[in-house]
C-alpha cells in the first residue's frame, strides 16, 4: 500500500540536506520554512499528475536543487518583493491599476526606447506593463515572438537581459510591474532543444511530440479544434530531417512540448525561474489551455493542465514568491474560470467579457452580455480579471451557446452575424476588421482590427461623416469606459488610447502577409500622440482626454477598489449596468439614439436616492426625472 503522508515526509527528511549545502544560514531562514510548508501539496500533485512515470528519487532532487540555485541567485531587490507581496499578497486588487501592452519594436525601437518613456507610462497612470514577446526568435516569421528560440536570450534588435533587468528595475522604482509571457506550451523549431533534437538526441526528441507516421496523428486530430486553419492547417508537422511528425498546434515551426515527460518539467521550470529572477513580476500562461494531450479528447483544458500549474505555483511561492500567474485561456467561459484560483492563476484574462463588449456594440443590445456577466463575472476571493477590449490577438466569439439560447439566440448563427458586422460584409456596418483563419469546413472565423476602426473610427474618418465620427468616438470611449470601471486590472493596448486606425501596411511584408493580425499592431504614432496632447477636439484628441479622464477618475475613486461587480438589469435592453460596491453605478448606452432610465431601475443598488452626480461629468443629476443617456453616452452615477 502506497502511503501518501509517510512517502511525502520520507522525500522531503531525504532533500532537506540537498538545501543544507546549498545554501548559506541566512538563506536557508528564509528558504527552508517555505520549501517545508508548499512541499506536501507539490508532491501531491506531482504524484497526480506524474504518478509512476514519475521517479521520485531523481525528478524530486532534479526540482529540488533548481529551486535551490533559483532562490540562491535571486536578487536581494526582488527577495525584498517577495517579503513585501507576502505581507501584501492582493497587491493587484488596489483600483490604480492600470495595465498596458505593446511590442517593443514597435512601441519605440528598443527596450531602451520603453526606458525613455516611462514618464508617458506613468502619465497615463500605468501599473502593469505587459512587453510583448522580445526573446530570440526565428527571423523570418517569429509568431509575432511566440516562436521562442532561447528564453534566456532578448532579441539583439531589441536589447540584452542586462538592458531587460535594468528596465524592469526602473519600472518597479516607479510603481509599474513587468509582465513578461511565458511562452511554454511550445519552442521555437530553433530552440536549443529542437536542434538537438534533430540532430538525434533522444533525450531532446521526448521533449516534444514526435511520431513516425501519420498513425497517431491521425487518430489525435479526428479530435483537435484547428486553431490556425488557414495559415497553418492540421496540429502535425512532417520534419523531413527526422522523417518525424511533429505536434505543431499553432504554426509548423512552434512545436508543442510534452508536459508527460517530468524532464521537461524540469527543464522548463528552469526557464520560469530564470526569468522571474530577472524582475518579471506578472507572467502570462500562453496557449495554456493546450499543455496536455490525450488521446480521444481535444487536448484542451485537460486535468492535468491545471495540476501542471498549480505545481508550478508552488515552485514560484517557495523561490519566488512575488511571481504572479495570469492565464491566457480564449476557451468556453466554463474552462476559462476552471484556471483561475490564488492556487493557479489568481489573475487571468476575461475573453467572454471582451468579445460580448463587441457583440453588443454590434447588436445595440446587451441582454447577452448582461445576463452572461450576471452568472459569471464574480471569481473566488483574491482573484481578479484583467478586462480588455483589444489585445494583440483576434478576436473569438467565445460566448456560451448556453447562455445565448437562453434568450433565444442561436450561437452558430449570431457568430455569422457578427463575424459579417466586423469584417463590414453586413450592410451599414461601421465597423472595419478583416477576416482571420476561416475555416470553411466549419465556417468559423475570427476577427482582426484595432479597436478604434471596429469602433467606427475608420468608416467615418473615410466618409469624413461628422456623426459617424462623433458615434465612432463615444463607442470608443464607452467600451474603454466599460472595461475600466468594471473593477480587476484594466489592460490597454498600446496605440488604443490615441484611436490608431488599422495598419494594412503588414500585406507588403512576406512574413506577416499571411496573418491578418498584423492589421492592428501598428508603429506607435508619436506624432498622433503629441497632437491628441495638443488638440483635445479632434477625434483622436478627444478619445485620449476622456480616457485619460476616465483612468484618473478611477485611480481616485475607492469605488473600484477590489470588491466586487454586480451587472443588473436596467430594464432596458440598450442599456448595460452594473455596481461597483454599491457606491458607483455605471450605465451605458449600447444605441445610437438616447435613452432614459428611470430611478426605479437603480433601486437594487441604493433605494431612491435624495441625490446623485455622474462623477464624469461632474453635473449633478435630477433625481425626480429620469435618467437621460446619449447616444453611445454612459455616466458613472454617485448616490447620497
Ligand atoms: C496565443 O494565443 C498568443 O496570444 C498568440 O499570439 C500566439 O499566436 C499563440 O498563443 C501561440 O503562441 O491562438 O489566436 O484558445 O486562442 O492561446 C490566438 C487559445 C491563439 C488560443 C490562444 C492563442
Amino acid at each position: 500500500m502506497f502511503d501518501l503522508e509517510h512517502e511525502q515526509s520520507l522525500s522531503l527528511v531525504r532533500l532537506l540536506p540537498r538545501l543544507e549545502a546549498g545554501l548559506d544560514a541566512r538563506d536557508q531562514a528564509a528558504f527552508v520554512p517555505r520549501f517545508t510548508q508548499h512541499f506536501p501539496a507539490l508532491f501531491r500533485l506531482l504524484l497526480e499528475v506524474y504518478g509512476q512515470n514519475y521517479d521520485f528519487f531523481y525528478h524530486l532532487e532534479q526540482m529540488t536543487d533548481l529551486l535551490v540555485s533559483a532562490f540562491k541567485s535571486r536578487p536581494q531587490t526582488l527577495r525584498q518583493l517577495d517579503d513585501q507581496r507576502l505581507v501584501n499578497p492582493h497587491w493587484y486588487q488596489r483600483g490604480a491599476m492600470l495595465g498596458y501592452v505593446l511590442y517593443v519594436d514597435l512601441f519605440n525601437g528598443t527596450l531602451d526606447g520603453v526606458r525613455e518613456k516611462i514618464p508617458y507610462l506613468k502619465q497615463l497612470g500605468v501599473t502593469y506593463l505587459h512587453l510583448m514577446p522580445l526573446f530570440k526568435a526565428p527571423e523570418s516569421n517569429s509568431d509575432g515572438g511566440y516562436a521562442i528560440s532561447d528564453f534566456r536570450t532578448v532579441n539583439p534588435a531589441l536589447g540584452t537581459m542586462a538592458g531587460l533587468r535594468v528596465l524592469a528595475d526602473d519600472l518597479r522604482a516607479e510603481g509599474i510591474s513587468l509582465v513578461l509571457d511565458f511562452v511554454f506550451n511550445h519552442t521555437s523549431d530553433e530552440h536549443d532543444w529542437a536542434l538537438k533534437a534533430l540532430e538525434g538526441d533522444k533525450r531532446h526528441q521526448k521533449f516534444y511530440f514526435m511520431f513516425p507516421d501519420r498513425t497517431l496523428p491521425d487518430q489525435y486530430q479526428t479530435n483537435l479544434r484547428e486553431i490556425f486553419p488557414q495559415q497553418a492547417p492540421g496540429a502535425f508537422t512532417h520534419v523531413p530531417k527526422l522523417d518525424k511528425w511533429v505536434w505543431t498546434t499553432f504554426n509548423t515551426f512552434q512545436w508543442d512540448l510534452n508536459y508527460a515527460n517530468p524532464d521537461l518539467f524540469c527543464a522548463m521550470l528552469g526557464e520560469m525561474l530564470f526569468l522571474a529572477n530577472q524582475g518579471v513580476e506578472v507572467m502570462r500562461l500562453d496557449a495554456v489551455a493546450f499543455i496536455w494531450k490525450q488521446m480521444g479528447t481535444s487536448c484542451e483544458n485537460l486535468p492535468q493542465v491545471h495540476g501542471i500549474i498549480q505545481a508550478y505555483n508552488l515552485c514560484a511561492k517557495i523561490a519566488a514568491p512575488a511571481l504572479l500567474f495570469k492565464s491566457e485561456a480564449i476557451v468556453h467561459p466554463d474552462d476559462v474560470v476552471k484556471y483561475i484560483s490564488e492556487g493557479e492563476s489568481p489573475i487571468s484574462y476575461n475573453p467572454t467579457y471582451m468579445a460580448l463588449l463587441w457583440e453588443a456594440a454590434a447588436t445595440r443590445d446587451v441582454s447577452l452580455l448582461r445576463y452572461a456577466m450576471e452568472r459569471r463575472f464574480v471569481l473566488p476571493q483574491g482573484c481578479t480579471w484583467v478586462n480588455y477590449i483589444r489585445c494583440h490577438d483576434d478576436i473569438g466569439w467565445s460566448f456560451a451557446d448556453e447562455d445565448a439560447r437562453m434568450l433565444g439566440i442561436q450561437g452558430f448563427s449570431h457568430r455569422q452575424f457578427l463575424n459579417e458586422f466586423y469584417t463590414s460584409a453586413f450592410a451599414g456596418s461601421y465597423a472595419r476588421g478583416l477576416r482571420f483563419n476561416y475555416n470553411p469546413i466549419n465556417q468559423d472565423m475570427r476577427i482582426c482590427g484595432s479597436a478604434a476602426s471596429l469602433g467606427g473610427l475608420e468608416s467615418g474618418l473615410m466618409a469624413a461623416n461628422a456623426e459617424w465620427i462623433e458615434a465612432a468616438v463615444n463607442r470608443i470611449v464607452l467600451l474603454h469606459g466599460v472595461m475600466l470601471a468594471a473593477g480587476g486590472i484594466p489592460l490597454l493596448y498600446s496605440g488604443d488610447e490615441i484611436a490608431m486606425l488599422n495598419d494594412y501596411s503588414f500585406s507588403d511584408d512576406p512574413h506577416k502577409a499571411g496573418d491578418e493580425r498584423w492589421v492592428h499592431r501598428a508603429k506607435f504614432d508619436w506624432s498622433r500622440l503629441e497632437e491628441a496632447q495638443r488638440r483635445p477636439t479632434t477625434p483622436h484628441g478627444q478619445v485620449f482626454s476622456r480616457l485619460l479622464r476616465l483612468i484618473q477618475l478611477r485611480a481616485q475613486d475607492s469605488a473600484f477598489d477590489g470588491g466586487e461587480t454586480r451587472f443588473f438589469d436596467s430594464g432596458n435592453q440598450n442599456v448595460l449596468s452594473f455596481a461597483r460596491r454599491n457606491e458607483v453605478v455605471i450605465l451605458a448606452n449600447f444605441s445610437d439614439h438616447p435613452q432614459t432610465l428611470g430611478w426605479l431601475a437603480l433601486r437594487g443598488v441604493w433605494g431612491m436616492p435624495n441625490s446623485a452626480s455622474d462623477i464624469i461629468s461632474g453635473e449633478i443629476l435630477d433625481t425626480v426625472s429620469p435618467i437621460h443617456l446619449l447616444p453611445w453616452g454612459m455616466l458613472w452615477v454617485r448616490a447620497d
